[in-house]
């Protein structure tokens, strides 16, 4: 496994759409690995294969919550979880506002409204296909990363101005390092 370096704005492969996935085989299950060490080391909940320069459709998750009824200062336990070929069978008219951030917009933070509740089809880690209904932190975390493998950000649900603001901060602050 290998740490990779994950790119930011104004990085243009940000902006491209990934290709499906034929096979999920031991050489993209490598890839998975280094995306999760990644997202790990970041830190962060979500990390899209086009973040570290792949431009597949490769999502991986752990969103490090607790288990059910764990004590209030009970470690969070380890929950590694990976989409092939992700795609929206269905989504609810209602939205959810969550202040967004993400590892490719360093230090920007900002509310966007998704749909609340959606249901998933995806490849798992082995290659079997999985549906699945996502709701809460996960189906925010879901749809982030399913607008990734499209070259969307979640700047561009925010107005021009909030977005250009943006990059100029990221911009220096990747200068800066
Ligand atoms: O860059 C990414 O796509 C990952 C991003 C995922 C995400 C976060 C919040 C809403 C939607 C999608 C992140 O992981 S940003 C970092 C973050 O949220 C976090 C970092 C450490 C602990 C807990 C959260
Ligand atoms: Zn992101």
């Amino acid at each position: 496994m290998a740490i990779r370096e994950i790119i930011t704005v104004p990085n243009p492969l940000l902006k491209q759409v990934s290709k499906p996935v034929d096979k999920v085989d031991d050489a993209l299950r490598e890839l998975m690995d280094d995306m999760l060490e990644t997202m790990y080391d970041a830190p962060g909940i979500g990390l899209a294969a086009i973040q570290i320069g792949e431009p597949v459709r490769v999502i991986v998750m752990d969103l490090q919550e607790k288990p059910e009824g764990a004590a209030d200062d009970a470690e969070p336990v380890k929950n590694p979880r990976y989409f092939v070929n992700p795609e929206i069978i269905w989504k609810s008219e209602d939205t959810l506002p969550y202040e967004e951030g993400c590892l490719s917009i360093p230090e920007i933070y900002d509310e966007v409204q998704r749909p609340a509740h959606v249901k998933i089809r995806y490849l798992n880690y082995q290659g079997e296909q999985v549906e699945e209904e996502a709701k809460g932190l996960f189906a925010v975390c879901i749809q982030h990363e399913m607008d990734h493998l499209e070259g969307v950000l979640f700047i561009d649900h925010l107005s021009k101005l909030k977005r250009d603001r943006a990059v100029t901060k990221v911009k220096k602050l990747t200068r800066a390092a």
